[in-house]
């Protein structure tokens, strides 16, 4: 089987990349709008104030979205626009916003697909203690209900978390991304515990209050490992390199088991107890059964894997890429494999359908002299990768979906307006939109189902 009927494909962006108005309408300060004005925290000092202005520009964006033939938008949500505060005082503005914006997708029948929350954590929050605070799971909760009552109507897909790996690790561990923290072990643990606990209320929330009947997951992202070769030992390897936690230098914060195992197992894997157990609060096996509420699927970001092999002493081996191998904009691997281990691994764990959250390359990406975008790397990339991710529904993996990221270029974190990710190229001086090549390409994938890959 190919990409079956329902397959849905869409294009994401989240809502501190692209939005703008920081401090618009009542909206609340979160430790991105804080973070940016550190002086070197991002590149060329780029902050994301305004950024793509979306939160202006949303109906010529929808548009661009209808005219690339989406058929759904993974957008997130901006919880200090909605909570200045975190908690308490909800801004009619900011939810204003977020309903509009739900009406107009689907005016346009483009099926609206919200994170709750990818990394625009409030301020406010932050200077209560943050993820650091075991309410911290409460304030979620709370958050997340608002967003239920508003949407949950019209909007009958959610993500709760966005790469909690990421914002625990780049914002907490390395302090690469905000907040900017540099935390050890025993703090370390207390965050993804905290942020997995936030997952499980909000999914309770989500379930116990929806109008619509909800379907829920989170969106980690598990990063891939591919056998050099298809020999059962090093799948093997694979397999258990993809799972491991005994890379005791990146700990917990980077591996896939150690978050998706409490989710959708209700346990923390052995090997990461051995060394994080002392750092557990003595509730955590009560906690687990709030942690793993069921989820209806696992969103998957994926952009490359890293090679394994299994080596004599019977550990997985990472092979040493080859030299002048293909590279992104970002220096990033190019490995279409990926889209398929990844999916399939996750899928025979968790047996879950999958569905891929973000995938795609930052390119050196301009306007032509003929005004058009001319990338065909994209187009390339995307395709191989596509083939790849189709292999695993040929071989019976449930798969639901393709989010592309980006739908347009945006704010890249600690890295600014360097990197291209977009279907849409912005000219950040003018805010111009220009679909690019490789916005058209995929908008025949979409019509054809991915029959003419
Ligand atoms: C992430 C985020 C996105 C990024 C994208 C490219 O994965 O870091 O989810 O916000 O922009 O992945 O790095």
């Amino acid at each position: 089987m190919s990409f079956k009927k329902e397959f849905l494909w869409g294009a994401a962006a989240a809502s501190y990349q692209i939005e703008g108005a920081w401090n618009q309408d009542g909206k609340g300060m979160s430790v991105w709008d804080h973070f940016v004005q550190k002086p070197g925290a991002v590149y060329q000092n780029h902050t994301g104030n305004t950024a793509c202005n979306h939160y202006f520009n949303y109906k010529e964006d929808i548009k661009l979205m209808k005219e690339m033939g989406l058929q759904s938008y993974r957008f997130s949500i901006s919880w200090p626009r909605v909570l200045p505060n975190g908690i308490g005082n909800v801004n009619q503005k900011g939810l204003d916003f977020y309903n509009n914006f739900t009406d107009e997708l689907l005016k346009n029948d483009i099926i609206p697909f919200p994170t709750l929350f990818h990394w625009d954590y409030p301020y406010e929050l932050y200077t209560k203690g943050g993820w650091l605070n075991r309410d911290s799971s409460d304030w979620f909760a709370e958050y997340t209900q608002v967003m239920v009552d508003a949407l949950s109507d019209r909007v009958d897909r959610w993500f709760t978390l966005n790469e909690p790996q990421c914002f625990v690790g780049l914002g907490h561990g390395n302090g690469e991304h905000a907040p900017g923290l540099k935390l050890q072990k025993r703090d370390m643990t207390t965050i993804i515990h905290n942020v997995l606990l936030s997952h499980g209320k909000s999914v309770k929330t989500i379930r116990e209050n929806s109008k619509l009947t909800p379907r829920v997951g989170m969106a980690p992202v598990c990063p891939v490992f591919i056998p050099i070769n298809d020999e059962p030992k090093n799948i093997k390897a694979a397999r258990d390199a993809m799972f491991s936690n005994k890379n005791g230098e990146n700990f917990t914060a980077w591996t896939t088991s150690w978050f998706m195992d409490p989710v959708c197992l209700g346990k923390y894997p052995e090997d990461g107890l051995l060394e994080a157990e002392q750092y557990l609060p003595e509730s955590y096996k009560e906690d687990l059964k709030i942690i793993s509420q069921p989820v209806d699927f696992i969103g998957n970001n994926n952009y490359h894997g890293n090679f394994v092999q299994m080596g004599r002493d019977g550990e997985p081996e990472l092979t040493k890429p080859e030299e002048g191998e293909p590279l992104t904009g970002f220096n990033w691997r190019v490995t279409p494999g990926s889209l398929y281990w990844g999916p399939k691994f996750l899928y025979e764990r968790y047996k879950l359908p999958i569905i891929i959250t973000e995938n795609g390359l930052s390119n050196k990406d301009w306007v032509s002299l003929d005004g058009k975008v001319h990338d065909p790397q994209r187009i390339d990339f995307t395709h191989r990768y596509l083939k790849e991710y189709r292999r695993a529904a040929e071989e019976g993996i449930d798969i639901e979906g393709y989010f592309h990221w980006s739908i347009m270029d945006n704010f890249e974190w600690a890295l600014g307006y360097r990197e291209r990710f977009g279907l849409i190229h912005v000219d950040f001086s003018t805010q111009k939109r220009t679909i690019k090549d490789s916005g058209y390409w995929y908008k025949t994938v979409i019509q054809s189902n991915g029959e003419n890959l």
